[in-house]
């Protein structure tokens, strides 16, 4: 088995890089962008050589390389047409809805796997044309998950780490994809491969027992003469980065304002997520609606604040539910806010961390219900942000999150019926019983910050 030399480099690989580009043409510069992968990264990129593989997220040729802060980025190039099938196409159409519990209906299009596999290839061959002897490849996420055999393929002395960030499906929804094998095959290139979750690990390793030759348990499996390692390593944040942030003069007193701008007495429902289908983003608005329909609460007594940042627009199940979300907020409005009351305020952009970080700590109750995530950290910088150890968490219980974070409200997302009653529940909670919860959370979420993943996942790949 490749063992790791002590100044092996690591190469990341994953398919954005943690860069942006400033302007263009002549005047195009490059900064560092505020990318979670690389603030979980920064202690492992800060002890050793770093290489970073990926997209710079426009079409077309890349430069060769680009040098920040002490890394080397080797940007991939991928084509428009490439865009459409291998991103557009088969990542966000196909196994995206699939790895979330087919909430939306997958799409089998055999023309978006040819250029899925020629991407994968390309990035493999880019990551293997850095690598030294001995090296370590850390892969992530679902677009890339040929890379590791590719890899592993042309370069057996390499220990190939792989990380997936969202779910993996249970054998039932797996078994739809007609390239199960080969994904399955794929991600096998590895010597550990991580998921946010015990199950999700688990039903990994029912599907590699199922579509190949592998043998073994839920945790280890030998596979070509190889054994692998398969485990749960729940990503998570700079619990400090984000403490910190949240007391700063600055925030603290755009908390105030937001408050203020919230109503005196108003209690503050914070929801902050990707517009995406996930998210269950309409169930929490017919909730919200409910709670005020049934009179269990009224506009004086709270407002519910929404954040969704545009995301995937060219992906027409992104359009619709955009669509849906406008016209229940719309709906709620009219029936519901009063002059100079309003009921949801919606804000359709990307906010600033400093800006996100003051909705936060200006938040009474933080309403996250996706209707299956792989982790969601939404909810661990929430937790953070709450040095006053006041504000109450509703979780969806299907998010990865609801496996540490156990003295959340955890509700059924599904179930609107569930998430008006949190509500009612959160808006009504004593003072010492949030207080009691909210310290516990930030223990945990303190003790197994985004240093404690990285540090556990490198760990395993050293063995
Ligand atoms: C995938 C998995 C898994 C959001 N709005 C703004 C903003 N954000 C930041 C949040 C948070 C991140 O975006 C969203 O993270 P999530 O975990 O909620 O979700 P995904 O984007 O779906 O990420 C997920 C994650 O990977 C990590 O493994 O947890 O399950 O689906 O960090 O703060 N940041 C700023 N402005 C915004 O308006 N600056």
């Amino acid at each position: 088995m490749a063992r790791i030399r002590r100044n092996a480099q690591l190469i990341v690989v994953s398919n954005r890089l943690p860069i942006r580009i400033i302007g263009t043409g002549a005047k195009r510069r490059f900064e560092p962008g505020d990318g979670g992968l690389a603030t979980a990264l920064g202690s492992l990129l800060e002890e050793r050589p770093c290489n970073w593989i990926g997209w710079l997220g426009r079409p077309g040729p890349a430069p060769r390389k680009i040098r920040l802060n002490g890394m080397q980025v080797i940007p991939v190039p991928i084509s428009s047409a490439e865009i459409d099938a291998f991103y557009h196409g088969f990542s966000n159409r196909t196994l995206w809805p699939l790895y979330h519990d087919v909430i939306r209906t997958p799409l089998f299009e055999h023309r978006w796997w040819p250029p899925y596999v020629d991407v994968n290839e390309r990035f493999a061959a880019k990551a293997i044309a850095e690598a030294r002897r001995g090296d370590i490849l850390w892969i992530h996420d679902y677009q890339l998950q040929l890379v590791p055999q590719f890899a592993r393929r042309l370069r057996p002395d390499l220990r190939i780490g792989f990380f997936l960030h969202i779910p993996f499906p249970p054998e039932e929804l797996f078994a739809w994809l007609p390239w199960r094998s080969e994904v399955v095959e794929g991600l096998l290139g590895a010597d550990v491969i991580g998921f946010q979750t015990h199950a999700n690990a688990q039903n990994f390793s029912r599907a590699a027992r199922k579509y190949t030759d592998a043998e073994g348990t839920d945790t280890e499996l030998h596979y070509q003469g190889r054994t692998i390692q398969v485990g749960s390593f729940p990503i998570s944040i700079d619990f400090r980065n984000f403490e910190e942030l949240a007391r700063s003069p600055k925030v603290l007193l755009r908390a105030k304002e937001i408050r203020q701008h919230a109503g005196v007495g108003r209690k503050l429902i914070l929801c902050v997520d990707r517009l995406d289908y996930t998210k269950g983003i309409e169930q929490r608005l017919l909730a919200f609606e409910q709670l005020l329909e049934r009179r269990e609460a009224s506009v004086d007594d709270c407002v519910l604040m929404q954040i969704a940042v545009p995301s995937r627009e060219r992906v027409r199940e992104y359009t619709e539910t955009r669509t849906r979300v406008e016209r229940i907020v719309g709906r709620i409005n009219g029936e519901f806010s009063e002059p100079g009351i309003i009921a949801v305020h919606y804000f359709r952009r990307n906010v600033s961390r400093e800006e996100l970080v003051a909705f936060y700590v200006a938040a009474d109750i933080m309403l996250v219900t996706p209707l299956r995530d792989g982790m969601n950290v939404v909810a661990k910088e929430f937790v953070a942000c709450r040095t006053d150890h006041n504000g109450v968490l509703i979780l969806s219980e299907l998010a990865g999150a609801a496996r540490e974070l156990r003295q959340a409200i955890q509700i059924n997302p599904h179930d609107v019926e569930d998430i008006t009653a949190a509500l009612v529940r959160a808006l009504h909670m004593h003072k010492e019983e949030s207080r009691q919860r909210m310290v516990v959370m930030r223990t945990i979420v303190r003790r197994h910050d985004v240093h404690h993943w990285a540090d556990e996942f490198f760990q395993a790949l050293k063995k």
